[in-house]
């Protein structure tokens, strides 16, 4: 597969590559704007040169003081501007909200950017780097975090770009329309080898994904098919020794997490939280800022203990525990 060439020339209708149901209506946007300042820029063009002609120096162009309502003129251009420009925010909008609206029901796929790579790790228990392989015209959604520095996720032919902070853990999803091999980018400079941070998206045809996530595919360097992702967290939750204080048979030292995530937290502070992606990130690498209610501060901080990579396994791994009974949820 590694030898697969690129997919970004050609295909779609538009001007330029379209691989994601994102694209043509991000082109379409793009498209507009760019032909108003076009309109625009050569409206002015024109009218610039017709002036400096008629107005030449000796030519018999009228130089009488003009005398005419303007205020009609000037009412009609800010309603025409408004009115175009506040079409092209609505458009913009809807599609941005649409990219923000992650559908629900999907595993994610891990990735972690880290100087000067892109660590991949699927919910089947696969591992890459560099590289990501997806089913066509299946909707795919990621959970992204740094290691380090800023760094961005680019896809061009995807119209996907989502910034990766470090200590945050952010969402994206596309959905791919056409099979290929399209370029991954980094998008924000990250230092040295930045522009080597760079690997490919591998949209594949139903029974070629099948065959690729069984490791038929041939390609030993996509990754053999390892633990599962939760199955993953679950040994580094053992690694770790977190199940001396959340294990069942750890009494109530610390909150259960069975069925914790996406439900509601109380804080030490009085506050309720949502047990989201960000808010697990935090407790597990800085325990004490998450102190939840009834509970005495005792885990210490992981911050630059637990590789981030390992941060979302573990996450991957809370997610997958099975509702605990009501009696024991924190
Ligand atoms: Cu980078």
């Amino acid at each position: 597969m590694s030898a697969a060439p690129l997919s970004e020339i050609g295909g779609g209708a538009g001007w330029l590559p379209e691989a994601s149901s994102f694209a043509p209506r991000v082109d379409r946007v793009f498209d507009g704007l760019l032909a108003a300042s076009a309109g625009m820029a050569l409206f002015l063009t024109v009218l610039t040169l017709v002036i400096l002609v008629r107005y030449r120096r000796g030519s018999a162009g009228s130089r009488k003081a003009v005398r005419i309502a303007t205020w009609k003129i000037e009412t009609a251009w800010i309603v025409a501007t408004t009115a175009v420009f506040l079409f092209f925010f609505v458009q913009g909008t809807s599609v941005y909200l649409e990219m923000r609206r992650i559908p629900a029901g999907i595993e994610a796929i891990n990735v972690v950017g880290r100087q000067w790579m892109w660590d991949v790790r699927y919910p089947g228990g696969r591992r890459e780097f560099n590289r990501l392989h997806v089913r066509l015209n299946t909707p795919v959604r990621l959970l992204l975090s740094s290691e380090d520095v800023i760094h961005s996720f680019f896809v061009p032919a995807f119209r996907l770009k989502q910034d990766l902070v470090p200590g945050k853990v952010v969402e994206a999803w596309f959905d791919p329309t056409r099979a290929g091999t399209y370029m991954l980018y980094c998008a924000q400079y990250c230092g040295t080898a930045h522009a080597e941070m760079t690997g490919t998206v591998v949209v594949l045809a139903p029974d070629q994904f099948a065959a690729w996530e069984g490791g038929r595919d041939g390609g030993a360097e996509s990754g053999s098919p390892g633990l599962a992702g939760a199955a993953r967290g679950s040994a580094i939750f053992q690694k770790y020794g977190c199940a001396q204080c959340h294990g069942d048979a750890a009494g109530s030292r610390a909150p259960r997490l069975a069925g914790v995530y996406r439900g509601p937290v109380r804080l030490a502070d009085g506050r309720f939280v949502l047990a989201d992606d960000q808010f697990l990130h935090d407790a597990i690498l800085r325990a004490p800022k998450c102190a939840v209610a009834g509970y005495a501060m005792t885990m210490p901080t992981y911050d630059g203990v637990i590789p981030e990579g390992d941060v979302l396994d573990l996450i991957s791994y809370i997610k997958a525990l099975p509702p605990a009974p009501a009696s024991q949820v924190p």
